[in-house]
């Protein structure tokens, strides 16, 4: 789900009423504003060729109109101020997000996808993965946002407004998710050919899910457990993947592109691009670059049995 109508986190519902409240006074304007319009076109003398049009009005001073200009010049201002107040107020409600024991994490965005580093928790490690993050229901997050290459933006509607990733600029932004289920995320700033092909998911699960989820993230990818996913780490390990990609337990330590130690557990591959199944996957290995025009990761050309293999050790990192 990716709505801003529908906020699933205080941040996002704080946003929520004060576009309520933009839309109506510009609704009550506009309103105000026909309404005018339409008495004045009613109101109007006709003219034509027999009744010459009445321009006696032009150089005399009109004080009854000169009234309603300034009222509601003087109303507009009135509202508009109320509109900056209400703006002000927002924002500083937004800063003041509660975040003692926070979940801290750390995303940045690549060209065209969003690594997401977890940071040591209560005592536990932290971990690594990509585009698919997890939170627990009703704990604040603190999200600490890099970029990689260009602007990229952070979009979650939501949970939040957005937020800009900037090179070299570090910003934070906070949220709550206080209802659970899966949100879309989305970047918001044009950042190349694949800028629509770069959505994440953030998850809000229950407390115990999320930590039960936590603690499998945290392991390193088990060893193969038969033949097959052995050759199939073979594979990995001796074509150019490891120098990319990292997989925790194993030699592959590569940071070019997302951390497979758990992609088996993810819905989607590429960023949202395709939904991870085993003939998407067969697919974007051997030819990402159809499916996802200009991604940094090569096509590569696989024996059947090799890439079957491969599948199936992938299919294991769950
Ligand atoms: C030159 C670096 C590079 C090489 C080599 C490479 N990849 Fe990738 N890979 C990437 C990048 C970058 C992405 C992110 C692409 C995107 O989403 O736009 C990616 C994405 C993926 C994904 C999707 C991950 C996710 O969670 O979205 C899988 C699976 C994957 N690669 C597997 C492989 C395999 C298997 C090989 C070897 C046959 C390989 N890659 C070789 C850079 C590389
Ligand atoms: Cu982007």
């Amino acid at each position: 789900m990716q709505s801003a109508l529908s906020p699933a986190g205080i941040q996002a519902s704080r946003i929520l009423d004060l576009w309520h409240l933009t839309l109506a006074v510009c609704c009550a304007v506009f309103a105000a504003i026909l309404l005018a319009c339409l008495i004045a076109m009613v109101r109007a003398p006709r003219a034509n060729r027999a009744t010459p049009a009445d321009v006696s009005v032009v150089g005399n001073p009109q004080t009854r109109v000169r009234f309603w200009v300034i009222a509601a010049t003087g109303v507009s201002t009135f509202l508009l101020f109320g509109l900056v107040l209400a703006d002000v107020l927002t924002d500083r409600a937004l800063s003041r997000l509660p975040v003692d024991n926070a979940l801290r994490i750390e995303m940045t965005g690549y060209q065209w996808w969003w690594q997401a580093r977890y940071s040591p928790d209560g005592g536990a490690p932290g971990f690594t993965l990509a585009n698919e993050l997890h939170v627990p229901v009703g704990r604040p997050v603190v999200v600490s946002l890099k970029a990689a290459d260009v602007i990229h933006t952070f979009w979650v509607p939501n949970l939040h407004g957005k937020k800009d990733m900037i090179p070299g600029r570090d910003a934070t932004i906070e949220f709550r998710a206080d209802k659970a289920g899966v949100y879309r995320g989305q970047c918001a700033e044009f950042c190349g050919y694949e800028h629509a092909l770069m959505a994440f998911s953030i998850v809000a699960d229950p407390p115990a899910r999320y930590e039960a989820w936590a603690a499998r993230q945290r392991q390193p990818a088990p060893a193969p457990s038969d033949e097959m996913a052995a050759r199939g780490r073979e594979v990995f390990m001796s074509r150019d993947c490891a120098r990319c990609h990292a997989v925790r337990g194993t030699d592959a330590q590569g940071t070019v592109g997302p951390d497979l130690t758990h992609v088996a557990s993810r819905q989607f591959i590429a960023a949202g691009t395709l939904a991870n199944n085993r003939g998407n996957l067969a697919g974007w290995i051997v030819d990402p670059r159809t499916l996802k025009p200009g991604t940094v990761m090569p096509p590569t050309r696989l024996q059947p049995a090799d890439l079957q293999a491969l599948l199936t050790w992938m299919e294991t990192l769950e």
